[in-house]
């Protein structure tokens, strides 16, 4: 609690801090609520996981070309509730959007009131964040600034596997012969599974600036209304595939059970989640989107669980260098019941491609 103080007083920020809190269930940074004392705004303050994320200064310069962008469109467009629909930065003492204490890199926003995140949704929730994707992506298409990639081939299919392989091939923690049946698995769909970049290499599948981390406990839900505020988490807005924010919403929604359940009958594809999902993104992403990227929504809703089963099982494999774990085997948890609401999204690919035919025949 001291150390924290002592970083957000390098920060200039308004109010007069009065506890700094642990927020939030994300397995890469640390999150601080920061509160003040009344009629101030209070703040989220968040150590950058450098090993993650190797280069800040990028890493903050496309946050603030990403979120000053959504600005202009909400100044423009007559938004009255601007400071709960985008995140705002606040700057340290020589001016930069994060600061250094030698060892980690810390930044701080705007705590956005009146909303909430969420573990799970129902199709109400679903529809909205459909909607919020879909503008997200549209708000983000004609913006001028060339984004870095702030962690290289993040979706890219092709890496994620070879990344598996290398750990095979290493075998750093002694694991690899209780994982051969999901390593068989996983490669018996490699092929289809890297799709994306096959269509991007031959000039038919663009790539666009993603949120790549749309998993639905990175959205603000207004606490009264149930509409999608805005989405938080902008470490990863990078030029991807549009499959990157359909299919990771999905895999985190849609999901009956927990993204590391132990109970592997919990886990599932929910069509209803699926449904109301596919309807609101459609609504706001259908006039840009192209043929090649709505035929492919399907495969984006399995595309998203497969990697997420390969990075986990990668990470496992590593010794668990990436992921904040619970538990020695929680990587391997999280393996099977990725791989597990995988299968279940195979089987409802065909209701998944008709739903999606007739949305659009309407
Ligand atoms: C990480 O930071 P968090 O918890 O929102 C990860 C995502 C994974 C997700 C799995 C930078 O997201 O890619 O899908 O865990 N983020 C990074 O829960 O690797
Ligand atoms: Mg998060």
């Amino acid at each position: 609690m001291e150390n924290l103080l002592s970083i957000v007083s390098h920060f200039r920020l308004v109010g007069h801090v009065q506890s700094i809190e642990p927020l939030g269930s994300g397995l890469i940074n640390d999150t601080y609520r920061v509160r003040t004392t009344e009629s101030y705004p209070d703040y989220v303050l968040q150590r950058i996981n450098r090993t993650v994320f190797q280069d800040v200064d990028l890493l903050q310069r496309n946050i603030e070309a990403v979120t000053r962008h959504i600005r202009r469109k909400l100044e423009a467009g007559g938004e009255t509730d601007i400071d709960r629909r985008v995140l705002r930065f606040w700057p340290a003492e020589d001016g930069r959007t994060y600061w250094e204490d030698g060892k980690d890199a810390w930044r701080v926003s705007t705590f956005i009131p009146r909303a909430l995140t969420r573990e799970t949704v129902n199709p109400d929730n679903s529809y909205y964040a459909g909607l919020a994707f879909g503008h997200f992506q549209a708000q983000l298409a004609d913006l001028s600034d060339t984004l870095g990639e702030t962690i290289p081939d993040f979706h890219n299919m092709e890496f994620r596997l070879r990344q598996l392989r290398e750990a095979v091939a290493a075998d750093a923690a002694g694991r690899v012969k209780e994982v051969t049946y999901y390593l068989d698995e996983i490669e018996r769909r490699a092929e289809e599974m890297c799709k994306a970049e096959q269509l991007h290499r031959e000039g038919q599948l663009p790539k666009r600036v993603c949120h790549c981390d749309t998993k639905v406990n990175n959205m603000l839900f207004d606490a009264e209304s149930g509409e999608v505020l805005c989405v938080i988490d902008l470490d990863t807005v990078m030029p991807s595939f549009v499959f990157s924010d359909y299919g990771d919403f999905l895999r985190s929604a849609a999901n009956t059970g927990l993204e590391d359940d132990q109970n592997l009958d919990h886990v599932g594809f929910n069509m209803e989640i699926f449904k109301a999902f596919t309807r609101g993104y459609l609504a706001s992403a259908s006039i840009f989107l192209l043929p090649v990227e709505t035929e492919n929504l399907p495969y984006a809703a399995a595309l998203f669980p497969y990697m997420q089963c390969v990075r986990f099982l990668t990470d496992y494999l590593n010794g668990d260098a990436y992921y904040k774990i619970q538990y020695p085997e929680h990587n391997w948890v999280r393996t099977k019941a990725q791989f597990k609401l995988l299968q279940s999204v195979e089987a409802h690919i065909p209701e998944m491609h008709s739903f999606i035919g007739n949305l659009l025949t309407k």
